[in-house]
């Protein structure tokens, strides 16, 4: 039988690193886009068919401010799955991962799968594949992947790897 599923997911990472480009290429047109000014979030819907079930995405992204809304306990609420996304051109990104992010959406969150998204991969690295793999082991991330919202490499493949893992632990 066909199942239906709906998943919250939830992409974090520093201001810039690429996180509203990546959902963006992600969704294409298929997009309703729903700004909640009271959490200073936008939520994206996005149908998926995986192997005949039909899963929901929702995809909460943090508008502006990210660090320093007091609202990211609400913003991580019910989510299942989560992106991290760091920038290529700013090893500093992946530092802000392993030091606030990861703990920050583990103390609200729980344990739930992660994918350090490693952005900007059509640009010049300063970031090392080692800062990017030390970075998603010491966080305990399921993959890293390089991605590039601009011309969508691994975009598609990232968020079907997600909600792939996200139903694994259903
Ligand atoms: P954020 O939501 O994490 O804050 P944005 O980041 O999605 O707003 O992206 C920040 C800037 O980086 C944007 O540039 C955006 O176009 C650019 N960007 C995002 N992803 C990529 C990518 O994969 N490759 C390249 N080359 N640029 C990317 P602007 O100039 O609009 O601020
Ligand atoms: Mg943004």
């Amino acid at each position: 039988m066909p199942q239906k599923y709906k998943l919250k997911l939830v992409i974090i990472g520093e201001h810039a690193a690429g996180k509203t480009s990546l959902i963006k290429t992600f969704v294409e047109n298929k997009f309703s886009s729903d700004y909640r000014p009271t959490i200073g979030t936008n939520i994206f819907i996005r149908r998926l068919d995986l192997a005949g079930d039909e899963v929901t995405l929702t995809v909460w992204d943090i508008a502006g401010q990210e660090r320093w809304t007091s609202m990211r306990p609400l913003y991580y609420k019910g989510s299942s799955g989560a992106f991290i996304v760091g920038d290529l051109t700013r090893r500093s990104s992946f530092e802000a991962i392993t030091k606030f992010w990861a703990p920050d959406l583990k103390k609200y969150a729980g344990d739930l799968p992660i994918i350090v998204l490693a952005n900007k991969c059509d640009l010049q690295h300063e970031a090392t594949k080692e800062d990017i793999d030390d970075c998603a082991k010491s966080i305990g991330a399921i993959a890293a992947i390089e991605t590039s919202a601009k011309n969508g490499d691994n975009v598609t493949e990232a968020f079907m790897r997600i909600t792939k893992a996200v139903l694994k632990k259903q």
